[in-house]
């Protein structure tokens, strides 16, 4: 057998270093050498890795308990060499609390007002009760590829909060509806964790992954005001993350996000090009953190026990699935947007150049199928 090329060896020569890194990772046959692959589960393993200094006192340990989360004193929280401002918080999610977060994604974030990629060839009416229309089929999925794919499975993304138009590349003051209240305040906690306080969790991109599927190479600069921190929250399978340099041609580093893992981008990191080329299975023995809560929850918990036939759509879902949400702030305090972003046309929101789609395993994959026209496949 061949050998599998280094990921070192791809990044050295050539002059775009990042697509050239994206593709190895994406390759399926043969598979690439996941060697260079930074896993922040390892803790300090990697010596490019260090502990990240948080703000203790910035949320009761009541508050993050109520959202689900392991006081900040726990926390393990991470550094990378040459990425000042790049947090990664190595799952601080409570056993179980996850399955809140997972359910939110499936079952409620996708509901209108939020706008997904299903609204770009569906009926509103078609694509009101998302997962409502796909829960008993998924529940009775016997595993056979031939059979047909529910909507919850043919959903690519969600935006919330002000919805990011895919082809103008911008936020405006006509296409906002309410951010889910959960999600701002688990954003809060962990932004003041990380010496954000005030942060305001104004938009929201969620991003649904299957086995096959990857994010392309690009850089969050929509939103007015860059000094506040972008934060990235991944559930289910886990994923090959690439952060690069300011440039496209920066050689990236890779590293892997599993379940429960939260990316903080901020300051001098907020603005380096990124990218998700492969989606893969947890580690062997990797703990379940998905299993049923053990603690109890403050009365005013954000996070509360997922009824049992609603979770296990969820664990059929994540079983070959991973659900990201990007959370950030667009506007800084008191800032409004102009009147000529308003008027800007509101053109068809696809999200095509972005998501990406394999068909085939197999040595020569098929070409690229955009991710939105699975909506009417
Ligand atoms: O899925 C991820 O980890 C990254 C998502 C992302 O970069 C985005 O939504 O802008
Ligand atoms: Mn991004």
């Amino acid at each position: 057998m061949r050998m599998a090329k280094m990921a070192a060896a791809v990044a050295e020569h050539g002059q775009d270093a990042f697509r050239k890194l994206f593709k190895f990772y994406k390759r399926r046959v043969p598979p690439p050498d996941f060697s260079d692959v930074i896993d922040f589960a390892k803790g300090l393993r990697n010596e490019k890795v260090f502990a990240a200094k948080l703000n203790l006192a910035a949320i009761s340990e009541r508050d993050a308990r109520g959202a689900g989360l392991h006081p900040i004193k726990d926390w393990k929280a991470y550094g990378l060499e040459g990425y000042p401002g790049f947090i990664f918080i190595s799952n601080p999610f409570l056993l179980g609390s996850q399955q809140h977060w997972v359910t939110q994604s499936l079952k409620v974030y996708p509901q209108k007002p939020n706008v997904c990629n299903l609204d770009i060839h569906m009926a509103p009416a078609e694509t009101e009760n998302i997962w409502e229309r796909s829960a008993e089929r998924i529940r009775n999925k016997s595993g056979g590829k031939s059979e047909a794919k529910t909507l919850l499975e043919k959903l690519r993304w969600v935006t919330l909060g002000y919805h990011y138009n895919w082809d103008t590349k911008t936020y405006s003051a006509d296409r906002h509806t309410a951010f889910p209240a959960d999600l701002a305040r688990l954003s809060g906690h962990v932004a003041a964790a990380c010496g954000f306080p005030g942060f305001r969790a104004e938009a929201g991109i969620l991003n649904y992954y299957h086995t096959d599927s990857s994010l392309g190479i690009h850089v969050d600069e929509s939103e007015l005001d860059h000094s506040w921190p972008l934060l990235s929250f991944s559930f289910g399978q886990s994923a090959v993350f690439l952060l690069g340099g300011a440039k496209r041609e920066d050689a990236p580093t890779a590293m892997f996000m599993h379940s429960g893992d939260v990316m903080v981008m901020s300051g001098a990191s907020r603005l380096l090009y990124h990218a998700v080329p492969r989606i893969v299975s947890p580690p062997a023995g990797f703990p379940a953190p998905l299993g049923p809560p053990e603690e109890d929850t403050p009365e005013d918990s954000l996070v509360s026990k997922v009824p049992e036939e609603d979770w296990e759509v969820c664990t059929r879902y994540i079983e070959a699935s991973r659900v990201n949400a990007t959370v950030r702030q667009v506007l800084a305090p008191g800032q409004l947007f102009s009147a000529a972003a308003n008027s800007r046309p509101a053109v068809a929101l696809s999200g095509e150049s972005y998501h990406q789609e394999e068909t085939t395993g197999d040595e020569n994959p098929k070409p690229k199928r955009r991710r939105s026209s699975s909506a009417d496949s």
